[in-house]
């Protein structure tokens, strides 16, 4: 019936809520495979991605990038998957902005 609405609804006012992805630090994760991750998922070039790591690894955690939520789930899984592969507990997790 009344479209009107739904129409508006569509058009996008707000930004899209974006999310935090994070790695967590552990005592097993080798560091250079922390790096290769950063750099593999996230973009960042060796320097930026030591800097990120040895955050993580000296305060337990870090942001390696913000991005709507279902590119967030997506760059979480391959971490997760990516880890689980060569046999490492890295944990990857996303927390709404
Ligand atoms: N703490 C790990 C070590 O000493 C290195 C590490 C850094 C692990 C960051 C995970 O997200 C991490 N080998």
């Amino acid at each position: 019936q009344d479209d009107s609405l739904l129409e508006l609804e569509k058009t996008r006012v707000k930004p899209p809520p974006l999310f935090k992805v994070m790695v967590l630090n552990d005592d097993y994760t080798p560091m250079d495979f922390v790096v290769g991750v950063l750099q593999k998922f996230f973009g960042m070039n060796r320097e930026q991605a030591t800097r990120v790591m040895l955050k993580v690894h000296t305060e337990g955690a870090g942001v390696c990038g913000i991005y709507p939520k279902d590119v967030a789930a997506s760059k979480v899984e391959q971490v997760c998957t990516f880890a689980r592969q060569h046999q490492h507990p890295l944990a990857c997790v996303m927390e709404e902005n």
